[in-house]
């Protein structure tokens, strides 16, 4: 038998084993052989009922996605192809389910005529992520088998089900004891099914899964959720699937799947997921570490500062498990900070996203101290205190002076050398930058600052451990600003200047939020603070700007004590939470203008979206040639995970790469020529950028 997977035969069952490590993606290769097993199994007289499983343990997480965009995609056996043959076997064919059943994985279960998972499986239909839709019976069998409503819920969320909702939902016909029995079950399960002369598949629940459902149901669902849709292709040709699988008969509807569904692999908002999907695999392989780099355990965490980062940061490790202790001057601070991290779960739970229990079980694991020596015995420090190099060195020395030896030393800051703070310690070699995002138990992105001396085996544990609580860590050099915040300054810049010249700052968060930016720079601001930003740029005025003359509507702004969302007015002036322009602010542009001698005039959309995302582009560009940046998707990472920036445009580097290299380098020198002093001051295009186009290169990459 093909090595791609196990065949036995034992008292009149036929066992077959996806054997595909590591998640038995279903290319074309396996298909193949598991269209060859199904087949031997459905001849052979000795056989009277089928068990399908994962013989590594977990059943399958889908098509294999490297094959999309190729003709391997649809290679004989295709997926819609020999899942439409396993229907028509004549035995039954049980899915014995164990850990994850995804995508064409759960399709490959559906097309079994009976399914059986284990305590901890879980099942889904996660294609929306990767732009698709699932194009191998899912849209058409599981409305089929669990309604409308609900085959929708999961396919628009991607979500997978935990087996008892699997169970509920029947998905799942039954549940073994535990992963262990899981194939002995499936076997019981297979000869009582022969024992007792079921059919090779059950009647589906919903034949016509338009019965029970209210007429304008569709209708309605498409109404109610188009606006938050906004541009994405996927969500739209989901429900026109299972429009198909209301309204046609199942050949039907099927072939109508199989035609969205090249549609959506072919649109570009696939291919920019597809990236992205690989992107964040990459992310994690770094020269000089590999499998054999040993990591330090981590059994306890301590947080100093239990402010909203510090309490933020703290979170991410009690939500999985791990003990983590604040530290705080004030006993009045941290109580503060623990009550607000207790508000925070009960949010959640309010929410319905957590148990009251599982509430208990996190606050247990968060201690609290107002004495250094508590933290002798920390596996991992992390500093969240105010953005002063002075404090965070004087955090460190004590830090260095109490920690036991190989404890793990890590700042929290935003911007700071990282270098120079190491540079206090006796132990520079165990210092490193954890910049969490605001807010630090939601937002995705970790930037792990790796210093001069920072060891393998440092970062290597610190990579590991941003894994392990949820988070997307992507490694960056010591710069001012690291990737993110060293590439929002030109971005932001930009953005400020063309309120000067003549746009507004609606008009520019407009084009911002056009390209399904998550926010715009000035409602951004206003969300963070007018009063951080410009507290962080005048702390570092020095590194900012030989001109600074852009900053200036900030600074009045802070000036006049318009501090943003939180004050009522910034750059917009708020109702509540909704923004309205501020001709106030227009006016102050204005003044300014005519101080700073700048002309006035109309600005294009356009030129918005030229100079704020080419100038993005080109810090991106200049990051990666400074080393500072690995890779170009690692920078794509950054701008999806901390900026909002739309994983379906895959990224600035993948966008630039689609614009194309030598358009963006000549947009760049345009401006330089066609904005004077500010032009030939600031429209400096990167070097790289500038060898990349000469020599013809459409990809970002070191040259
Ligand atoms: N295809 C190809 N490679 C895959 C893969 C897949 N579906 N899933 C994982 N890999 C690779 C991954 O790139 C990595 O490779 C290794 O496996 C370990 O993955 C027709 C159209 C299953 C939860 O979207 O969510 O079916 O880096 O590092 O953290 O309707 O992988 O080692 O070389 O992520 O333990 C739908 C995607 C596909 C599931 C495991 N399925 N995968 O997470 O390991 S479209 C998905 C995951 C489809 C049908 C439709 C996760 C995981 P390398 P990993 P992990």
């Amino acid at each position: 038998m093909n090595a791609l997977v196990t065949y036995q035969v034992e008292d009149n069952l036929a066992l077959i084993g996806l054997a595909r490590p590591p998640v038995n993606a279903l290319g074309q290769p396996l298909r193949a052989a598991v269209l060859e097993a199904c087949e031997r199994a459905a001849t052979d007289m000795a056989v009277k009922a089928i068990v399908l499983h994962g013989a590594n343990g977990l059943f399958s997480a889908g098509a294999d996605i490297s094959e999309f965009g190729s003709d391997a995609s649809f290679a004989a056996p295709d997926l819609p192809a020999l899942l439409l043959r396993l229907t028509q076997l004549d035995k039954p064919l049980v899915a014995a389910i164990g850990k994850l059943a995804l995508g064409g994985g759960l399709e490959l279960a559906l097309a079994c005529g009976y399914r059986i998972g284990e305590p901890g499986t879980r099942v889904g239909l996660p294609e929306i992520n990767l732009g698709l839709l699932p194009g191998a019976g899912g849209t058409q069998r599981l409305p089929r088998l669990i309604g409308a409503q609900a085959a929708l819920d999961m396919m628009l969320s991607g979500a997978p089900a935990g087996a008892d909702s699997a169970l509920t939902l029947g998905i799942l016909d039954r549940l073994s004891a535990s992963a262990d029995s899981l194939l002995d079950e499936a076997r019981a399960f297979a000869h009582e099914l022969v024992a007792n002369r079921a059919p090779a598949r059950p009647a589906a629940p919903f034949p016509a899964p338009a019965e029970g459902l209210p007429e304008d149901f569709l209708a309605r669902f498409r109404q109610d959720n188009e606006p938050r849709w906004k541009s994405r292709l996927a969500p739209r040709l989901v429900l026109s699937a299972v429009e198909a699988a209301c309204l046609l008969p199942l050949e039907e509807g099927l072939a109508r799947e199989v035609a969205l569904f090249k549609q959506a692999e072919a649109s570009s908002q696939s291919q920019a997921l597809r990236h992205v999907f690989f992107a964040e695999r990459e992310a994690g392989r770094i020269p000089g570490i590999d499998g054999a780099t040993l990591l330090r355990p981590i059994r306890k965490v301590a947080v100093i500062g239990a402010g909203t980062m510090g309490g933020g940061i703290a979170m991410n490790f009690a939500n999985v498990g791990i003990p983590v202790t604040l530290l705080e001057r004030q006993g009045e601070v941290l109580d503060r900070g623990l009550t607000q991290i207790r508000k925070n779960y009960e949010i959640s739970v309010k929410r319905g996203k957590l148990t009251e229990a599982k509430l208990e079980q996190r606050m247990a694991l968060l201690g609290g101290t107002l004495d250094y020596a508590d933290l002798a015995d920390a596996d991992l420090v992390i500093e969240a205190v105010f953005e002063k190099m002075e404090i965070k060195q004087d955090v460190f020395r004590t830090l260095d002076r109490v920690c036991k030896p190989g404890a793990i030393l890590a700042t929290n800051t935003s911007s700071l050398d990282v270098d120079q703070i190491a540079a206090v310690t006796s132990r520079p070699q165990d210092v490193i930058g954890l910049h969490f995002f605001s807010p630090a138990n939601v937002m995705r992105l970790l930037e792990v600052v790796r210093g001069r001396k920072t060891t393998p085996d440092v970062l290597a544990t610190t990579l590991k451990m941003g894994r392990i609580i949820g988070k997307m860590p992507v490694v960056s050099g010591v710069c001012f600003g690291f990737i993110g915040n060293r590439m929002l300054e030109p971005y932001s810049r930009e953005a400020h200047r063309l309120v000067l010249e003549g746009a507004t700052p609606a008009q520019v968060d407009g084009v911002l939020t056009g390209l399904d930016l998550n926010m715009g720079v000035f409602s951004m601001l206003d969300l963070a603070g007018v009063d951080v930003n410009f507290l962080v740029r005048d702390s570092n005025r020095a590194a900012f700007a030989h001109d600074d003359s852009y900053c200036r509507l900030g600074d009045e702004l802070y000036a006049l004590g318009r501090y943003g969302q939180k004050t009522g007015r910034g750059f917009y002036a708020y109702e509540g939470r909704n923004r309205q322009d501020d001709y106030e602010v227009v006016a102050l542009a204005e003044r300014l203008a005519g101080e700073l001698h700048i002309a006035r005039r109309p600005i294009s959309d356009q030129e918005i979206h030229d100079r704020c995302l080419f100038m993005l582009i080109n810090e991106g560009i200049q990051l990666l040639d400074e080393g500072i940046a690995l890779r170009a998707s690692d920078i794509d990472l950054v701008w999806i995970n901390g900026y909002g920036f739309p994983a379906h445009l895959g990224g600035p580097m993948y966008y630039a790469e689609q614009l194309g290299l030598d358009k963006v380098l000549a947009g760049i020198s345009h401006f330089r020529q066609a904005l004077g002093e500010y032009g030939e001051m600031w429209f400096q295009p990167a070097p790289l950028l500038e060898r990349l186009v000469a020599a013809g290169k459409q990809r970002i990459e070191p040259l």
